[in-house]
């Protein structure tokens, strides 16, 4: 019998929440023939990146996946064989009720948020609360031995690297999204929150030696492009000349596209959680925005991965890499730290693909969980 999955997902703000809990029904459903329901509740924010999504429907099929709107008033529904709240949401009491009702009480799952710190190693898959005899779980995902890894569908970086190696699949990729770089100018792609240290970092590239063509999906930094290009508003489709640089906004694209997207650029600037991941599996040289949290605890995130992913650098290249995402996360000036990494851009981008394979040396999420649901069973 196939195990039926049960996944909640509280859009908080932004589309990480989706993004993750979008990608892994799929990859359930996909790879491990799992029954999975996604229970949403926004169905906009997953619009943005699944454009066949009917807003209106409250019950839909999306790829093999079971897609619920997550009424505010909850109607009565079974409880699945396996449960996870994604990011610590809170499931309706009632649906609580229906866990402790069955007669095998459900795996239920918090899928934690994402760090490269120690402690999640410890904490993963410890028990948490306990409800009328349903025991909750941690399960991080994570960078480290130990941890439930990152999502990565299978065969991912196989057709990743099929598609750098085919500059014609490239051209007709980008062509199609109404991109059409100059021959030898640098892609970058730039998906990040407000930030003040935007306009240094485009002074820089607007006066470099070598053409930029800076692609940037509709969102919340465009204030700051706006300002620093003087003008009012900017929309998908827009394009702007400074200097050497080139600026385009596109529209926001679906997941998939997306990913073509990071494999086809030099650098990509990514923030939140799942763009951060799909850029290490596009094998390139990243900047992460991370997302703020209270307290500035979002920089012992940063400063985590920054010391993990760049242990095997030069202390050079090393300095260079940390100077500029430390830059870039105190909205500081980002020119002298582009720079210096441009000083360090060859050692910097093999890094990205040795990265890249080391971390997928780990299982991959989808199967951890399924694994420990396997031996929870
Ligand atoms: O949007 P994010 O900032 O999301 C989150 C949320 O804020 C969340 O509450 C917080 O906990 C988390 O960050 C840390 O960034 P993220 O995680 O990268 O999610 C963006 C998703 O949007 C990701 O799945 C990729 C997708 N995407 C597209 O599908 N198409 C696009 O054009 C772009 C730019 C992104």
């Amino acid at each position: 019998m196939k195990a039926r999955w049960d996944i909640f997902c509280s859009v908080v703000d932004n589309y990480g929440d989706i993004g993750v809990t979008w990608r892994l029904a799929r990859q359930l459903v996909a790879e491990h023939r799992c029954d999975v329901r996604l229970w949403v509740d926004d169905l906009r924010a997953f619009e943005r990146m699944c454009p066949q999504i009917d807003v209106q429907q409250d019950l839909q099929w999306q790829e093999g996946v079971e897609v619920r709107h997550w009424p505010a008033e909850w109607v009565k529904a079974p409880a699945a064989d396996v449960v996870i709240a994604a990011f610590a949401c809170q499931l309706p009491p009632d649906y609580m009720e229906a866990m402790a009702e069955r007669e095998r009480v459900p795996l239920w799952m918090n899928l934690d948020y994402l760090s490269a710190e120690e402690w999640v190693v410890g904490c993963h898959r410890l028990p948490s609360v306990k409800f009328k005899g349903v025991q909750k779980y941690f399960f991080f995902p994570g960078f480290r031995a130990g941890t439930g890894g990152l999502l990565r569908e299978a065969g991912l970086l196989e057709q990743r690297r099929a598609f750098q190696q085919d500059p014609d699949a490239q051209r007709d990729f980008l062509q199609a999204l109404g991109i059409v770089p100059a021959a030898h100018a640098r892609l970058i792609s730039l998906f990040a929150y407000e930030n003040a240290g935007l306009a240094s970092w485009l002074d820089v590239l607007s006066t470099d030696g070598r053409a930029t063509h800076l692609l940037v999906p509709e969102g919340r930094i465009l204030g700051d492009v706006q300002r620093w290009l003087g003008v009012d508003r900017l929309v998908a489709g827009d394009i702007q000349q400074r200097g050497v640089l080139t600026v385009q906004v596109i529209a926001f694209v679906r997941q998939e596209q997306y990913d073509r997207l990071l494999w086809c650029c030099d650098f990509n600037a990514v923030r939140g959680e799942d763009s951060f991941v799909r850029a290490q599996w596009a094998g390139r040289p990243l900047l992460w925005h991370i997302y703020r949290q209270d307290e500035d605890i979002h920089l012992d995130k940063l400063d985590a991965f920054l010391a993990m992913y760049t242990a095997n650098l030069s202390p050079a290249a090393r300095a260079a890499v940390i100077g500029l995402w430390q830059a870039w996360n105190t909205d500081a000036d980002m020119a002298q730290p582009w720079k210096m990494l441009l000083e360090h851009g060859p050692e910097v981008n093999l890094h990205a693909e040795t990265w890249c394979l080391e971390q997928a040396l780990q299982a991959d999420l989808a199967t951890a969980l399924v694994q420990f649901y396997e031996s929870w069973i």
